[in-house]
């Protein structure tokens, strides 16, 4: 590393010291912490991000949000060049940045890292890094902080795209780096203009009830609901009305609202009432990458009808393989030439509802299972021809890979204008540039949703009909030392401490259906407990006995 480089880095980390006696690891989604202390994180992720874009050659993408975390949490995540998370190879460097106890050790690292990497500081290699951040108070400062952070690298700029959601940033990324446009009113366009593709696929005449239009949408009083009402005004046919928009007096967010909420507590969000009742309802988290839908059954109850991303997931998977079914029609086609065997795959974690896997398996499908946290989903996903993942809290999206979407193409172009199988092609096309190709994102996804339900012309009831859940119950546990807890197969089994695993099998033997799993959080500082069961009354019993052998093992 030349001297000027060097003289830039030391200046700068001065200007952010990192806090005393705190470690930060980069977790499932990046680096999260209590916003007053993320400063010297979130401007060495600036480091690592023009790093990251030296070494690649590309844009790379750091957005700055806790998501559906407390609006006095705030953190930091970097996409890579193609769109998604950061390599992993990359973490543990991330993780000595960030815990670098003065600026000469910093120094030190980055040198270090570069000489092992090839980075071409100050070389002939310029750079870029795209940032966003989300409606948090204290992105402000903390964008700037990550500014500094890239700018102190040599020939790197760092350009703010403002108040963005998480899946904007990503999409963006990804498509700067194919060669197109990226402002936020291309990334609009693009998922209402395959919208109106996908509408005007639906055979006419064929819904058994008149779709009802209306649409409440819980935006989280974070940023999607903002960005859906710009997006709205370009989709003609959906009736939406956004809640919770994060507008004075709406409300704070994430509190008591958004889909983490509704998910997890399984109770109707604040802005929705008895006049709500029937209603088809979505709810969004904070930075938008998640979505569920959700039913308020009738006027007294406090709890709602939950439509979960496994549940989305299974409508979406139904969309899918009925395009390639009526694809595949060998009879009509009458060549092998077509005869392409598209794999399709289904990617969920230990938290999809036993059920919605048992539903997807009887239909004949592929279905893997991979640790919590997309990066892993996306990663499984992305080796199907049509990769779908969703985890339970509904973040998620649908992969087409390149090579389908080519083949997808000259299908396209050869066979009978207007005859069913183009439809089915034409229809997969236009799915795949609707739904957010570089992570999962709750506006496209919401979007798609409600075009799959118009053309099976369904309701929300009929939707959640599907299948029955199995009661289950998620709760979280304070300890000491998160880390202590160690898991294998997907998280479904620990490792450590010894004994945790036999204490919860001995629990689960005790039920019918039993199930029950236990893992560390990568987003708070908590061990998370799962557990299913056949009823609503065990499973809660069985999730308080596991929670309670969890405290005592690491007490
Ligand atoms: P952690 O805190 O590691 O469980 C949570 C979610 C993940 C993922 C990340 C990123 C659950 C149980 N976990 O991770 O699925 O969405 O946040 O936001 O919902
Ligand atoms: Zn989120």
């Amino acid at each position: 590393m030349e001297d000027r480089q060097r003289a830039i880095l030391i200046k700068s980390a001065s200007l952010f010291p990192p806090p005393l006696g705190v470690k930060f690891s980069y977790g499932t989604a990046g680096f999260r912490a209590e916003s007053s202390i993320l400063s010297s994180t979130v401007f060495r992720s600036g480091i690592l991000a023009a790093m990251r874009s030296l070494k690649t050659g590309s844009l790379i993408g750091l957005m700055i949000t806790a998501s559906h975390n407390h609006v006095s949490d705030n953190g930091v995540k970097i996409a890579d060049f193609h769109g998604g998370m950061m390599t992993q190879d990359w973490e543990p460097f991330a993780n000595d940045l960030a815990n670098a106890s003065n600026s000469k050790d910093l120094i030190e690292l980055i040198a270090d890292f570069a000489k092992k990497e090839n980075i071409p500081f100050g070389g002939s290699q310029s750079g870029e890094v795209l940032l966003g951040r989300d409606t948090r108070p204290s992105g402000e400062a903390l964008m700037e902080a990550a500014k500094q952070g890239v700018r102190s690298v040599i020939d790197v700029v760092a350009t703010d795209m403002g108040i963005l959601t998480t899946p904007q940033l990503h999409w963006m990324v990804q498509n700067r780096n194919r060669g197109l446009r990226v402002t936020e009113f291309d990334y609009f366009s693009q998922i209402s203009n395959s919208f109106r593709n996908l509408m005007e696929l639906i055979p006419r005449g064929t819904s058994p009830e008149p779709f009802d239009a209306k649409l409440l949408v819980d935006g989280a009083n974070g940023v999607g609901g903002e960005k859906l009402e710009g997006l709205k005004k370009l989709l003609k046919d959906l009736d939406i009305h956004v809640r919770n928009t994060g507008k004075e007096g709406e409300g704070n967010l994430n509190e008591r609202v958004g889909a983490d909420y509704v998910q997890k507590e399984r109770v109707v969000p604040l802005g929705f009432g008895p006049n709500d009742v029937g209603l088809r309802c979505a709810s969004l988290d904070g930075d938008a990458d998640r979505l569920v839908y959700f039913l308020f059954p009738s006027e007294g109850s406090k709890s709602i009808d939950l439509i979960d991303g496994d549940k989305i997931l299974s409508l979406l998977a139904l969309f899918i393989n009925e395009q390639l079914r009526i694809l595949d029609n060998k009879e009509k086609m009458g060549t092998s030439e077509y005869d392409y065997p598209v794999k399709l795959g289904i990617v969920q974690t230990a938290y999809a509802n036993g059920a919605s896997t048992d539903y997807l398996k009887e239909l004949g499908m592929e279905v893997v299972f991979t640790p919590t946290g997309v990066k892993y989903l996306h990663e499984k996903a992305a080796e199907y021809d049509i990769g779908i993942y969703f985890e339970a809290n509904g973040h998620g999206t649908i992969l087409f890979s390149e090579k389908f979407l080519k083949w997808l193409e000259a299908k396209i172009q050869d066979l009978a204008a207007g005859s069913e199988m183009q439809k089915a092609a034409q229809r997969l096309l236009a799915a795949s540039n609707l739904i957010n190709q570089a992570t999962g994102d709750s506006l496209s996804g919401l979007i798609l949703v409600e075009v799959v339900l118009r053309y099976m012309g369904w309701s929300i009831q009929r939707w959640k009909s599907l299948y029955q859940d199995l009661p289950s119950r998620q709760v979280k546990v304070k300890v000491v030392d998160r880390t202590a807890v160690v898991t294998t197969n997907a998280e479904t089994s620990v490792l450590r401490p010894l004994g945790l695993q036999e204490a919860i099998n001995l629990e689960v033997a005790k039920y019918s259906r039993g199930r029950a799993f236990v893992r560390p959080s990568g987003t708070e500082d908590v061990v998370r407990v799962y557990a299913e069961a056949s009823t609503q009354q065990e499973v809660d019993a069985l999730a308080q006995t596991v929670a309670e052998h969890v405290g005592r093992f690491l007490g």
